[in-house]
């Protein structure tokens, strides 16, 4: 009978076997979980309850029957527009906090051995960019740079470093909206002041503050976490790689990379070459060390080593399933407590290494930027032990082969592929070849069956000439479907295709992490740089079809913000206020020339990207 849930859930067989064994076994997962969740609260789904302040909690009834008002007053819009503020703010300052943990590591070069340069040539291009002296030594450089950046996070700049990349217009656009994102921290900071009982009860003023501490996010800590992993861990170049669950090796020791930050899973990877440790395993009986990815961390050493990637949000229970993880090393951010009680059932061991994220159950091993070496032996030790406690009996591996992956492309490495130079995507763009550009993000949802939201859009889009480029979880779901192949460009219409196999690369480009959408940022800007025009005015488009993370949420706001289409999967907690739906599905566009759509059907979110991409193609003529 469960197999038929099993197909419910998910389109991949990797995933359905392991739902089946893991239900067998009598264990629950996070689709039960949200079983015994339903109904799931009404008025929090519209966004209509508050618990702020101490007079309350408080709802608004959404049939204008019940309580129109909290206790204190506040109605439906400014209840609504605060709760999406405060979503806002602890994606912002996830994605941001992150970023900061790497301008610590980058201030400490030369004074760790754990941490080199890896990609000088980015480090003295974005000093240049901050203004620092690149001819100096690359620690001095290095800290410098660093110093720069921990302004960024302040509360003194009116302007981040990096908002400067992109189109004189678009700024123009911010400040006109007094948008222009300050310190990263201070705009955090300002919505959680704001969303106070009694401070900024104007909805609209609300819902430009989300769309500000956004771009901090965006052209702030995302992107300076991007920047910097390229700097301290190299800048991604294209490279194959496997995906899925039968990435994990029965006859090895095997490491689950899990989290966000490459701070720790970069030590890891280098910790699996160790002759030593490699010994020390083939004395237990493995045949190796075996490490694969799973969500934004499995993203980065995918994007620069070609570490296999098990798979993404909704893999992390199931993987633990196989019998065969001996350990799973999670730093922080997406993920579930549950995986603790899934390990408990087996011999896994579930290894925290933050002080920011413990899980109560795991075994903790702080990692430090002075101690990353020892520490990453030891947690392979400790795979190596528990290897010797595997229950044979539990073991068993989805019988699939891994899919085959091209990964790895940075701007950078799209430029390199295009011969140095964005002309001939533009060319390919305005002649006609590449109708417009996709940015695909965004998460697993247990509420949408998994991956088949992404891979309908990524199939529907490419078929259309549409160039996609993904991140995250999104980025995963389309890899384990076999597209990010060179081979994949049959898929695509006669223009893409013939672009594709010109340059041998996949329709589908994999930017990275979650905090790599600031790439898209990146190259978007640089492509309306070239044109002459706003990032507004060019045929793009973001989605977020499966989106499940208050990440998610800035990652769309800071897209809106820079003038871009973007359509959710999953309707957002924002339809308890008409104006707060009005204003951010309809009137922003006048405002920013963005604007978000809620379509849950792929069908439909493409063939709404596709007349958008049409009518952007129409007003630049082209
Ligand atoms: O930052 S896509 S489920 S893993 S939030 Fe999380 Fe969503 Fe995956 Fe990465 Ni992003
Ligand atoms: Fe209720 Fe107002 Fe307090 Fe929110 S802030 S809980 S609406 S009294």
């Amino acid at each position: 009978m469960y197999r038929n849930f099993a197909e419910e859930y998910s389109v991949h067989e990797d995933a359905r076997a392991m739902i089946r064994k893991l239900k067998n076994e009598g264990i629950q997962l996070v689709w039960d979980r949200l079983k015994e969740q339903e109904p799931q609260c009404g008025y929090c789904s519209l966004g209509l309850s508050c618990r702020n302040c101490a007079m309350g909690p408080c709802r608004v009834d959404p049939f204008g029957e019940g309580p129109q008002k909290g206790v204190c007053g506040a109605d439906a819009d400014v209840i609504v527009a605060r709760n999406l503020a405060r979503a806002v703010a602890s994606g912002a300052a996830s994605h941001s906090d992150h970023g900061r943990d790497l301008v610590e590591v980058l201030s400490r070069i030369g004074r760790v051995d754990a941490y080199t340069v890896r990609d000088v040539e980015k480090l003295k291009r974005v000093a240049r960019e901050y203004g620092i002296d690149a001819t100096k030594s690359v620690e001095e450089v290095a800290f410098q740079l660093s110093q720069a950046m921990f302004e960024d996070f302040g509360s003194k700049k009116e302007r981040i470093q990096l908002v400067n990349r992109v189109p004189k217009k678009r700024i123009e656009v911010w400040e006109k909206l007094g948008i222009v994102p300050r310190g990263i921290d201070r705009e955090v900071v300002e919505i959680m002041h704001r969303t106070h009982m009694g401070v900024d009860n104007d909805p609209v003023n609300l819902l430009l503050q989300c769309l500000r501490a956004s771009l901090a996010d965006g052209f702030g800590g995302s992107m300076i976490a991007t920047e910097v992993s390229d700097i301290l861990f190299g800048t991604p170049e294209p490279k194959k790689a496997t995906i899925n669950l039968a990435t994990l090796k029965e006859s090895e020791v095997n490491i689950l990379l899990h989290g966000h930050n490459p701070i720790v899973s970069d030590a890891i990877v280098d910790a699996s070459y160790d002759e030593e440790l490699i010994k020390l395993a083939k004395e237990a009986g493995a045949e190796g060390i075996n490490l694969a990815g799973l969500c934004c961390t499995g993203n980065e050493v995918l994007m620069r080593k070609g570490v296999p990637m098990a798979g993404n949000h909704l893999i992390q229970e199931l993987v633990i399933g196989t019998g065969a993880a001996d350990v799973i090393i999670v730093d922080y951010q997406c993920i579930m407590p549950a995986i603790v009680d899934v390990a408990k059932c087996y011999h896994t061991a579930v290894v925290t290494t933050s002080p920011k994220a413990k899980f109560r159950g795991a075994t903790h091993i702080e990692f430090t930027p002075e101690n990353t070496h020892e520490k990453a032996k030891e947690v392979i030790k400790l795979a190596i032990e528990r290897f010797k406690e595997r229950k044979p009996e539990l073991i068993k591996m989805p019988s699939v082969e891994p899919v085959e992956l091209m990964t790895g492309f940075s701007v950078e490495a799209i430029l390199n592929a295009l011969g140095g130079s964005l002309q001939p995507l533009l060319d390919a763009v305005k002649d006609g070849r590449i109708r417009g550009i996709v940015g695909s993000v965004g998460c697993n949802n247990p509420k949408v069956k998994q991956d088949s939201s992404h891979i309908a859009l990524a199939k529907k889009l490419i078929e259309s000439d549409v160039l996609v480029v993904d991140t995250g979880c999104a980025a995963v779901a389309d890899a384990k479907a076999s597209l990010k192949t060179p081979e994949a460009a049959k898929l695509a219409g006669d223009g893409l295709r013939g672009v594709c196999e010109a340059l041998s690369v996949p329709p589908v480009l994999h930017l990275g992490s979650c905090v790599d959408n600031s790439r898209i940022l990146v190259a978007l800007s640089a492509i309306a740089n070239e044109l002459g025009v706003d990032i507004s005015d060019l045929p793009v488009a973001g989605a977020a079809m499966e989106w499940y993370s208050e990440k998610a949420i800035a990652i769309g706001a800071y897209f809106v913000a820079s003038g871009l289409l973007v359509v959710l999967g999953v309707p957002p907690p924002i339809y308890g206020s008409k104006l707060v739906l009005d204003v951010l599905t309809d009137k922003v566009e006048s405002l920013t020339g963005g604007k978000f759509v809620v379509e849950p059907d792929p069908e439909k979110a493409a063939e709404i990207i596709l007349n958008h991409i049409e009518e952007k193609r129409k007003r630049l003529g082209i």
